[in-house]
């Protein structure tokens, strides 16, 4: 089943076409949109709007950056690595806000509290945090997964899904 898996992934990363627009950055076919690189911050809900407005412009499907996609499989570590590169929180688009405790991608697939993305002490805020968001923690400039109050004005990462 997980050979299977992978060779899926494989099959649909090199599928991929180039990204509809130079404002996406293209890693290993999958098309990123990075707010930090124009100095953009809105709250959660915003920047998921900001994300699809993006793709009813383009005509595709854009949300705010989810990982563990098929499409996204050979493209997930980078992109936590230009997160971290680029320095800054960032929105991503999964939220406990639908049932406390029960994280949840915006397309729907859940986001097990085991993945080892999540910082150690993420996340940490309960009902008063239910949006998640990747930043640097730690000694070695890695990103990880928190939790965040959705209100707050960061940067984001968006993703034709
Ligand atoms: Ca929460």
């Amino acid at each position: 089943m997980w050979l299977f898996h992978v060779s899926l992934c494989v099959v649909i990363a090199f599928a991929s076409s180039e990204c509809p627009s130079s404002i996406f950055e293209d890693i290993h076919g999958t098309c990123y949109y990075f707010s930090s690189d124009r100095g953009e911050r809105h709250t959660w809900q915003e920047a998921r709007q900001f994300c699809q407005d993006i793709g009813a412009l383009l005509d595709v499907k854009v949300d705010l950056a989810e990982l563990d996609t098929e499409a996204s499989c050979m493209s997930d570590g980078l992109m936590m690595q230009k997160i971290a590169g680029k320095g800054e929180r960032v929105w991503l688009g999964g939220t406990d806000e639908g049932s406390e405790g029960a994280w949840y991608w915006n397309s729907g697939r859940s986001i097990s509290i085991m993945d080892s993305l999540w910082y150690y002490t993420e996340p940490s805020s309960g009902t008063v945090q239910n949006c998640l968001i990747a930043w640097v923690r730690g000694d070695y400039n890695r990103a990880y997964y928190g939790d965040n109050e959705c209100s707050a004005e960061d940067a984001f990462v968006c993703m034709i899904l």
